[in-house]
C-alpha cells in the first residue's frame, strides 16, 4: 500500500492532484484543514490536506479480480466527465465515513459513561455490604467467638451471600443464627435401660459441676420421674467428694456405691437392677494423661451400655475447651453437658468449637438441685447470645 498526503486550496484540487499522480484507483483515508506559510502567524493560507492510499500493483499471475472503473472500461468515453463522477463518488464515501466515525465516537462515549455509572453503583453496594458484614463479625467478637470461627464465617458469607442480601442486616443475622443451629446437634434425654441399665458417666476437668449435675440427674430420674436409679462414684480418693454425693443420695434414698477398680465397676454394673446408673468421676486436668488413662482402664471394664458425657463449663475459653474436648476423647464421650450457663454472657467461645459429632445433652444454669438442669436445646444457646452490635444490628 502506498500512502501520500496532498495539500491544495480546495478539497477538489487536492483530490485532482492525487489522482494525477496515483491514478483513479486510490482511496481517500482522511481530510483536514491546515494553515500554511505566513510570517509570525500572519497571512497564513487555509488549505485542505487529504491522505490517500493506493494498493500496490498485484504481482504477475495473480488471480485476484480488479475492480474496473467506468472510465477505464470505456476508453472512448469523456475522461473529464468520468473524473467528475469519480470525484462525486469519493466525496460521497468520504461524507459517509465521517458520519460513521462520529456515530462510533458517540457510542463509545455512551459506553464509557455507562461503565463509569455501573462501577459507581457497584462500589457503593460493596461498601454497604462490607459495613453490615463487618458489624456482624464484631457482634461475634463481642460474644467471644474464636478468630478462626469468625474468619471462616466471613469467607462463607462472602461466597454464598449476594450483594442484595448483604445489604440487609436482618437477613445476615438470621443467616448467622441458621448457621449456628446447623452446626450443633442435641441428643435428647437419657434413655433408661430396659433389662440392662444405661450407664451414664460424667467426665471432665475439675470443678466444672460433675457431682452437682449427677445429683440433679439422679433427682430428676430417681425422684421426679420415679425410675429405678443408682449412683456410683469413681472418685474414691477424695473423702469430701464421696461425702458430698453420699449426702445427696441419702436424702433422695437412692443406692450409692463407691468404685475403686475396674473389676469393682464391672461387677457392680452387672449386678445392678437399675434402669439408669449415674457415675461420677474425679475431675481431671486434660493435661493429666496418666489420670485419663487410669479412668479409661476402669471404664473399659464395662463394654456395653456406656453413655459418656463430657462436662464443660460455659465459662471455659475456646482454646482450653478445644484442648479438653480433644484430650478427653480417649474416654469415648459422645455427648456434652454445658454447665454454669448462668455465669457467662459470652457463650460464643464454646459455640465456636461445637460440632455435630458430639451432641449436646444437658445444660445447667445454677447450683440448685434438681431445678437448675435443662435438656439441651439449640435455641437456648441463641438466646444467650447478644445480637445487638454498637449500631443496633439485630433482626
Ligand atoms: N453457678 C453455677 N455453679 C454451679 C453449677 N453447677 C455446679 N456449680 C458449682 O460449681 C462448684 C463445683 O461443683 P462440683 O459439682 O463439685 O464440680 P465437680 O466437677 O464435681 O468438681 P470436682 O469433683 O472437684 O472435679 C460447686 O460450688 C457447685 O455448686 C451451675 O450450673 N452454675
Ligand atoms: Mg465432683
Amino acid at each position: 500500500m502506498i500512502y501520500r498526503t496532498y495539500r491544495a486550496p480546495t478539497y477538489k484540487e487536492a483530490v485532482l492532484n492525487a489522482k494525477m499522480e496515483l491514478g483513479n484507483d486510490m482511496y481517500i483515508l482522511g481530510r483536514k484543514s491546515v494553515k500554511e506559510g505566513g510570517v509570525f502567524g500572519l497571512f497564513r493560507k487555509n488549505l485542505t490536506e487529504i491522505t490517500v492510499a493506493k494498493q500496490e500493483k498485484p504481482s504477475q499471475g495473480s488471480s485476484k479480480k480488479r475492480t474496473v472503473s467506468p472510465a477505464e472500461s470505456d476508453p472512448t468515453s469523456n475522461p473529464q466527465s468520468a473524473m467528475q463522477k469519480e470525484d462525486e463518488r469519493i466525496e460521497r464515501n468520504d461524507r459517509q465515513a465521517e458520519t460513521e466515525v462520529t456515530e462510533n465516537k458517540m457510542i463509545m462515549e455512551e459506553l464509557i459513561d455507562l461503565k463509569r455509572r455501573i462501577n459507581a453503583v457497584m462500589v457503593g453496594k460493596k461498601g454497604e455490604e462490607d459495613i453490615h458484614l463487618a458489624r456482624l463479625l464484631n457482634v461475634l467478637k463481642d460474644n467471644d467467638f474464636s478468630d478462626e470461627y469468625i474468619e471462616s464465617l466471613k469467607t462463607k458469607f462472602e461466597d454464598e451471600i449476594s450483594v442484595k442480601e448483604a445489604k440487609d442486616p436482618g437477613f445476615l443475622t438470621k443467616r448467622l443464627k441458621t448457621h449456628i443451629l446447623d452446626s450443633i446437634e442435641t441428643s435428647g434425654p437419657i434413655a433408661p435401660g430396659n433389662g440392662r441399665p444405661s450407664v451414664v458417666v460424667l467426665v471432665g476437668p475439675t470443678g466444672v459441676g460433675k457431682t452437682t449435675t449427677i445429683a440433679k440427674l439422679a433427682a430428676s430420674y430417681g425422684v421426679l420421674q420415679k425410675h429405678k436409679v443408682e449412683v456410683f462414684t469413681i472418685d474414691s480418693y477424695r473423702i469430701a467428694a464421696v461425702e458430698q454425693l453420699g449426702k445427696y443420695t441419702e436424702l433422695m434414698q437412692i443406692p450409692f456405691t463407691v468404685i475403686n477398680s475396674r473389676e469393682e465397676f464391672k461387677s457392680a454394673v452387672s449386678q445392678s437392677k437399675a434402669e439408669v446408673i449415674f457415675v461420677d468421676t474425679a475431675g481431671r486436668s486434660q493435661k493429666n494423661s496418666m489420670g485419663l488413662a487410669e479412668l479409661r482402664t476402669i471404664l473399659d471394664g464395662v463394654k456395653t451400655g456406656l453413655d459418656v458425657h463430657l462436662v464443660l463449663a460455659a465459662t471455659t475459653k475456646w482454646k482450653d475447651a478445644l484442648d479438653i474436648m480433644t484430650r478427653f476423647n480417649q474416654l469415648g464421650y459422645g455427648k456434652i453437658i454445658i454447665t454454669k450457663l448462668d455465669e457467662t454472657s459470652s457463650i460464643g467461645s464454646l459455640i465456636s468449637i461445637l460440632n455435630k459429632d458430639k451432641k449436646l445433652s444437658y445444660f445447667t444454669m445454677g447450683q440448685g438441685v434438681p431445678d437448675d438442669l435443662e435438656l439441651a436445646e439449640k435455641e437456648k444457646l441463641l438466646e444467650l447470645l447478644s445480637f445487638e452490635g454498637p449500631d443496633e444490628l439485630c433482626s
